[in-house]
């Protein structure tokens, strides 16, 4: 039992009592009544009493949104999880004599507070104020040079994937001389490296307790296009995450770019028979395995993006921490599609969303909200 008297397992429990998981997912994050602080699930209360219980509740949810008009402040939060979805930052390029390109960027650190589920606050630790960090991109081949700034008062790095020499490996111990090890508050350093291989990877801090300080928020994704590129697309990130919102080593809200249920909130639009790319990263901390599944759909899957010809063609991927890869797809029919993680428990605590394809004045208001109830995590238990 946490101090704050709710726990992840504790709230899973109880919607397991209930048979309403889904339900107890949903509507306890809709009724701001979801784990963390602010939470109006008081101690001994279970989760089934607090939250609605089934389809009555649809009233409470005429729209696909959070209850009560209330939704994440993403103004206060200072980032947007539609507007990460398609947010690549390119940083600024110059040409070196000889006309290699260097593209460089500046990544501030700071400590800053955010709510990741409506009245679910967390107190994030962020590159440039935002959770997930910038999605860097830049393609192979390329001098990527990175000026980390830490404003925050712990001592962090940045640690990038990709093949590096050691001194610039953002690890505490390794480099030091070279000012690459532990970057103090109020200290910088300026990471280089050559762009290589092409493929999608990520950075994240790198200094202990490690799966706090990554925890915290210090993650994002970063993508070196193959020299050739890829076909067009319509092409947007996702960052699987996840917050441990009373610091008890388990993740109480879990999401696709921080805010949990967002994308049922907003569902994904995109158009019928165009091609879409997910870059879709796992920055899950204290669970071993992430999963993503789409529904109406396959897709091609590129692990690591480091091939440009799929390994797989499915509906459900599964990553480790720290695994990552490429999904191209394209939605045949419109409508309203579901992707999820195919972990329930963390489909029910905020990792699910929405596509919508086609023209959204064609579909009901409700279509997504109503979807969802209906789907496989009904109160009635049906699979
Ligand atoms: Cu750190």
């Amino acid at each position: 039992m946490s101090k704050n008297g709710i726990s992840r397992r504790r709230l899973l429990g109880g919607a397991a009592a209930a048979a309403a998981p889904a339900a107890i997912g949903l509507s306890g994050l809709l009724n701001g009544r979801g784990p963390g602080p602010d939470s109006a699930l008081a101690a001994g209360e279970s989760p089934a009493a607090a939250g609605h219980a089934g389809h009555a509740g649809h009233a409470e949810f005429p729209h696909a949104t959070f209850a009560a008009g209330t939704s994440v402040d993403h103004r206060a939060n200072g980032f947007d999880p539609t507007e990460i979805l398609r947010d690549f930052d390119y940083g600024t390029t110059r040409r070196l004599p000889g006309g290699r390109v260097l593209r460089e960027w500046e990544i501030v650190a700071h400590d800053k507070e955010i709510e990741v589920a409506p009245g679910v606050k967390f107190e994030a630790w962020t590159y440039n104020g935002r959770v997930p960090g910038p999605t860097l991109r830049g393609r192979e081949g390329e001098l990527l040079r990175i000026r980390f700034v830490n404003a925050s008062e712990h001592p962090h790095t940045m640690h990038f994937h990709g093949i590096h020499r050691a001194g610039v490996d953002g690890m505490p111990g390794i480099g030091e001389l070279g000012g690459g090890g532990q970057v103090e508050p109020g200290q910088s350093f300026t990471y280089e490296f050559d762009a290589s291989p092409f493929g999608l990877h990520l950075y994240h801090c790198h200094v202990a307790p490690l799966a706090a300080h990554i925890a915290r928020g210090l993650y994002g994704a970063f993508i070196i296009d193959p020299k050739q590129g890829r076909p067009e697309a319509d092409e947007m990130v996702m960052v699987m995450n996840g917050f441990d919102t009373n610091f008890d080593l388990a993740n109480e809200v879990y999401a696709v770019n921080t805010v949990g249920f967002h994308y049922i909130n907003e569902p994904i639009q995109v158009k019928r028979g165009e091609l879409v790319r997910v870059y879709l990263v796992n920055a899950l901390e204290y669970d071993p395995l992430n999963s993503f599944h789409i529904h109406g759909n396959f897709f091609q899957f590129y692990p690591t993006g480091t091939s440009l010809t799929p390994s797989e063609y499915t509906d459900t991927v599964i990553q480790g921490q720290g695994q990552r890869g490429i999904l191209e797809f394209e939605f045949p029919f419109d409508g309203d599609y579901m992707f999820h993680a195919h972990v329930s428990e963390f489909a029910e605590l905020g990792w699910t969303g929405f596509f919508r394809v086609g023209d959204p004045a064609k579909l009901s208001a409700a279509a997504a909200a109503a979807a969802y109830c209906e789907l496989p995590w009904g109160e009635q238990g049906k699979a």
